[in-house]
Parts: structure tokens; sequence; C-alpha cells
């Protein structure tokens, strides 16, 4: 199905908005972001009016538990991962139109007002319901705040609204044995009130609207789940909830209650789009109340039933609004055969890619679009990474531009050569006819979103350029025919002008730095496929390398950097301590340890922990507080050899004077043993 685009005057495009509790990774560039930026860079390359959105996502519970977790406000979280984000998206060339954040006033004002018109139309139902309650914490538990086991596939850490091993959609009431994330404890049932949005009275037009409407233009993933959703039929389902961050809910008799977040999250487009618009002298209703407006919502496939009932649920109920045309979800990506995981490290992040990849923007965005997991999961590898760049881009389309723009300096001194009919073979028809087809070959695949296959049509035109070039020898033909040259030059410069525009979607830096080589304008899609863009005698700059080489050690410190965060996951869930940071020899070698023995040792009175110990250091007969009351008596220890830190500064416990430290090794229970040499060993001998 080609984009019906005659019928639309305009393009809201949207991506996801991130949870600004944690920094960005190739999962989430993979599957929204570079894919919503071709699409958006494709619409403008062709001169459409497109505005691209993007924010944080910055309420919600995920945003409490990481401000929970690290003892700090929810506003810290947030302040600190907009910006992280933001800078992340800047620097791979995702290019909003506007990246705003939910926090913001216009946005609490837009989400307020919506909620209030329905609310005004009677559209929402008032419920009292039982809900869990922490009596320890005193809160009202959201649905992510309990944990417990998934009813369908017996995963264990299940969250109230979502098995995430599965992808069920849950209840806090389904799980097995549910617990509060808070305090660990079983939460009880406590009555409490809410508004409920009524899907199930929109199950009518939603199923027409979707099942009818878009069977065949919506990717089959998103359509079955919309339709699996439909078949077991809709619920109410409740807009607000019990908690003190988000957007307060505008009633007098709702205080303590905030929307709930997937009630304001989708309305940020809207606001962002009010704010862009604000900025811009635009109109923003244009965007999202006219039907010749085309509304695209890129997201991940955990977003689905948000975008494709719920929200449009909301925008219809509202009454002014359009629906999305398409809801492009694409399903996860994996890093070297694991799940992605924020909590467990394992991932690569964007700011920590940059720090090892400068400059290498585009060969990522190019690794994940050729990898992306548009119909089904897909799989990140170094090894793939390396490959990609060296056997495609590097191999490819480096190698093909940078010939044909070094040949052409060395013989006509960086000049466009003229390309003489006469040497126009059937061989030079055929590449010219040929380069003709890619603006529709590769914008037809953009249009029915299918980025993999685009990108290796942009990539055949490389192709098709490195085999004339290859074929033909210009090379060896110099010394002959030299004519012949200049029209096999010309051509080929053509194709590496047409790269220039046809790329850019997807390689945006690629692209610019080679319209910068050919000394060319910004270009547009329409002008692409023809061999007209270079005038004779028209002089290009002086080339540079589009790509480099990676080379084994490279990724192999990658590699090796996920096999320590493998180590250190293995460590924290056996209870091991993390390595603690690294210090230099000289720090290390500051520290004076003797081995002694015990000679004396008594309790420091009204202490559990506390023992009073003399100790004969070899040097000096000294005393030590140490605290291994609780597992060992006097008696069990006076005449023990051990290790001693005897440079310690010495400091008071319980009014007595500490003079130094003994060493004792610890495991993960907390069990003590002495540290002591492996032989009767003098007291004062050194340890080091
Ligand atoms: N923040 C969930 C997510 O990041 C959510 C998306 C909101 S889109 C309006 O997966
Ligand atoms: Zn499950």
């Amino acid at each position: 199905m080609n984009d019906p685009d005659k019928k639309f005057k305009r393009y809201t495009v949207t991506s996801a908005l991130p949870y600004a509790n944690g920094p960005i990774h190739i999962g989430h560039l993979a599957g929204v972001y570079i894919p919503a930026d071709i699409y958006v860079r494709y619409l403008r390359s062709r001169g459409l009016d497109v505005v691209f959105i993007g924010g944080s996502d910055e309420h919600g519970v995920p945003i409490t538990i990481k401000a929970r977790e690290l003892g700090v406000g929810p506003q810290e979280i947030v302040d600190k991962y907009h910006s992280m984000i933001k800078k992340s998206f800047e620097e791979f060339g995702i290019s909003f139109d506007i990246y705003s954040r939910t926090s913001n006033q216009i946005h609490h004002e837009t989400a307020s007002e919506f909620f209030k018109k329905l609310y005004d139309q009677g559209e929402f139902i008032k419920k009292t319901s039982l809900q869990y309650y922490d009596e320890e914490t005193r809160h009202f538990l959201s649905d992510r705040y309990i944990t417990g086991t998934c009813p369908r596939c017996g995963y264990e850490k299940a969250y109230g609204d979502q098995c995430e091993s599965c992808g069920t959609s849950l209840s806090p009431a389904e799980l097995i044995n549910p617990k509060s994330a808070l305090s660990g404890n079983v939460p009880v049932q406590k009555e409490t009130k809410h508004w409920y949005l009524p899907l199930d009275r929109y199950q009518d037009w939603l199923r027409k609207w979707i099942v009818d409407g878009h069977k065949d233009d919506w990717k089959p993933n998103v359509y079955g789940q919309c339709k699996s959703w439909l078949d077991h039929g809709l619920q109410p389902r409740a807009v607000t909830r019990d908690l003190d961050w988000g957007v307060a809910v505008p009633l007098p008799e709702a205080e303590g209650k905030v929307l709930y977040v997937w009630f304001d999250a989708p309305i940020g487009y809207i606001s962002a789009t009010r704010e862009w618009a604000a900025e811009h002298d635009k109109n923003w209703e244009t965007y999202w109340k006219d039907p010749e407006t085309k509304l695209v919502h890129f997201i991940g496939k955990d977003n689905i039933v948000f975008h494709c009932i719920m929200f449009p649920a909301m925008m219809k109920q509202e009454g002014s609004y359009i629906l999305p045309e398409n809801v492009p979800a694409f399903e996860f990506m994996t890093l070297e055969n694991d799940k992605i995981s924020t909590s467990m490290n394992w991932a690569v992040w964007l700011h920590e890619y940059l720090e090892d990849f400068q400059d290498k923007q585009d060969v990522l965005r190019y690794v994940l679009t050729a990898n992306a997991p548009e119909a089904k999961d897909s799989d990140f590898t170094w090894k793939d990474f390396q490959a990609r760049n060296n056997n495609e881009l590097l191999a490819i389309l480096g190698n093909f531009v940078n010939r044909t723009l070094v040949l052409t300096q060395k013989y006509f001194d960086g000049k466009v050569p003229e390309r003489k009919a006469e040497w126009d073979s059937q061989r030079e028809l055929d590449v010219i006819e040929e380069i003709a087809t890619f603006p529709n070959r590769i914008g037809k695949s953009l249009d029915n979103l299918r980025f993999r296959e685009a990108l290796t049509e942009m990539m055949n035109l490389a192709r098709l350029g490195n085999k004339y070039l290859t074929d033909s020898e210009p090379w060896k033909l110099i010394k002959t025919n030299e004519e012949r040259v200049q029209t096999i030059l010309n051509i080929s410069l053509h194709i590496c002008a047409n790269l220039a525009i046809l790329s850019e979607p997807f390689l945006p830096f690629t692209a610019e730095k080679l319209t910068g080589m050919l000394n060319l304008p910004k270009m547009h899609w329409d002008d692409a496929g023809n061999t007209e863009l270079l005038k004779p005698g028209h002089q290009l700059n002086k080339p540079s390398y589009l790509f480099e080489k990676i080379d084994d050690e490279v990724i192999q410190a990658q590699v090796q950097k996920l096999q320590d965060t493998k180590k250190q996951n293995k460590a924290d869930e056996s209870g091991i301590n993390p390595v603690k940071e690294q210090v230099n020899f000289d720090d290390f070698t500051k520290i004076d340890i003797r081995v002694g023995t015990i000679v004396e040792a008594e309790k420091v009175p009204k202490t559990k922990k506390l023992l009073k110990l003399k100790i004969d250091t070899g040097v000096d007969q000294r005393t030590v507080v140490s605290g291994i009351a609780e597992h060992y008596t006097p008696e069990d220890i006076i005449g023990q050899k051990a290790c001693f830190v005897v440079n310690l500064a010495p400091i008071k416990l319980r009014g007595i004077e500490s003079q130094g430290m003994i060493l004792m090794a610890e495991d993960a229970e907390g069990k003590l043993c002495f540290v002591q040499p492996s032989e009767a060993f003098e007291n004062g001998s050194t340890v080091k």
C-alpha cells in the first residue's frame, strides 16, 4: 500500500516520550526514535509540512520509584535525566522540532483542561474501589508499586499493571502473592475513589475504526494486539491515581490525586505541539484537529494499547481531535542475546557509545536500522556492528564515494568532467536509467514504514556505483581514452550526489559531509533520480573518508565491558560486594599492616558489639577497640594471631582510644573470621 499522500496536507509525527528516570540506550533508538527520525527527514526532504514531536515523560510511578531508590526528590530525577536524554537525541541527530517535558506549565494546563472537558461532558464514571495500600508507609500503591507472580507465565517479578516477561497486561488483583515495592509487606485493601474512562462503551466504534479500518495498513503486531484486546472486551480504566507526583486532578473533591500517567503523557504530544506552535507562529490546532493532517505515533510494542485504544478514545470523546492514521510499533532489540535491562546495566548507553566512538553516530544509526526489530525482536552484537561498518558502510558506500572523488581530483583537478554523448554506451544508459528508479524505490519502502528495506535500497545505489566503477576501470582507461573516463566519472559523481540526497534520512551526518565534499547546496528528494545535478566544470572540495575501519581490539573492548557487567551482576546476585574504586600503589603502600597477637580482651560495658583488645604488635603493646563482640567472646580470642593496621589515626570509641584496626574477612551473610598468617610468623612481621 502506498501512502495516500494526496489526502494529507501536513503530518504530525510523535515518538513515545521516554520516562525521565534513566539514560537512553540502543533499544530505545532502534525501536522508536531512529525510525521516526528517518520517516520525518524523508517527509521534510519531500517538502511536506511536518512537525516532529518528542519530550520526556516526567510523571508516573517509575520516576517516583527511581527517586526513592536514590533518596532524592522526583524533580531532581527528571531534571537530571531530561537534559541527559535531550542531549543524547541531539547528538544522534534525532531531528525533533521540539523536545519538551511534561513537567512544563503548559502541559499541566493542557492535561488539566483535557480532563476537565471530558469531565464536564460527563464522560467519566466515578467509582469507589478497593485498592492496595501499604499500611507501614501509608501509601496507596499504584500498580507499579505492587509486584508479584504473573498468573499467566509464573514470572515472579511481574508488576501490578504488566508482566514484563510475557507482556500480559494485568491488574494488581490478578497477581499471585502481591507485595508492596515500598516496604516488601503484603499490602492490604482499602477504599478509594477514582474516575474511570468507560472504554467498554467505545468498544463498537473502536472495533470499527481499527478492525474494519486499519487491518491492512497497520503493522500486523499492532493490529493483532488491538484485535485481541477488543476480542477480550474492554473494561473501564481508571484515569486518576492516589499519588503525590503528577498533574493534579482539577476537581475540588480530588485532593491528593493526580492524573494517571497514561492519561497525561500522550497529551504531552499536544502540549509540546502547542509550545512549538507558539514559538513558530503556527496554529497548533491544525496539527491535531484538521482531518487533512496525518497523525502518526512511533512507539515501542509495550505502548500499543495506550496509543491505539486509550488515547484515541480520549481524543474521540473529547470531540475535536483527529485519530492516528498509523501507530508503528517496533518489537524489542536484545543485546548479545540478552534482554536489554536498565537495572542490570545490560545496555549500550548512548552517552557511553559516543565516548568510545566519537563522530560515529551514523554507524550506530545504520546498524540499528539495518537490524531494526521491525517485524520481530532483533539482536545487537558488537561483531555485527563491526561487520556492518567494515563490510557495508566502509567497503560499499565509503569506498565508492572515495574512489570517485579521488579519481576526479587526480585526473581532472577536482572539476566535474563532461559526459560525452558519444561514450554513452548501453551500460551507461542502463546505469542512468537505474539511478532514476531509486527515489521511488526508497520512498515507497519508507511510505510503507519498511525501514530495513529502504536502507537496503539506498545501499543498492552505492552498490550500483561500486560495480559500475569496478567494471569500467577508469584507472586503466585513462591512458587510452580520457573522454570515456570523463563520462564514467561524471556518472559516478552523479551517483554520489544522489546518495547525498537519498542517504540523508538514514545517515544525516554522512549526507552532510558528502554534500560538502561535492560542494553542493542542501538538496531535496525531488532533486534525486537525475544525472544533471553537477554542471561540468563544477569544482568539488577535497575528499576525506566517510567511514573508517573498526579494528578487532575496539570491538573486543566493548565485548569485555559487557562481560564485566555480567560478572558484576553475578556478584551482586550472590551478595558479594562490588569492587571499590581503584587506588594507586602509593596509596596502598601507605597502609602499615602487621602480624600481631591479641594478649588481652574484655567487653566494653553497655555495648553489644565492642571488645577492648590489647595487641602485641611486635613493636609495642596497644589498645584496639573492635566491633566483633557479637561474633567472639573474650575467652575465644585471647592468644589469637591476626593482622592489624598499625598506622591508622587513633579514634575514641566509648571513651577508649583505639590505636589501630584488626583485619577480618566477612562473607555475604555477615559471618566473620580472622585474617592470620598461614605459618607461625613473628609479631611485627609486615603484610604487603
Ligand atoms: N513513558 C512509557 C515508555 O517509556 C512511556 C511512554 C509515554 S508515550 C506518551 O515506555
Ligand atoms: Zn507473565
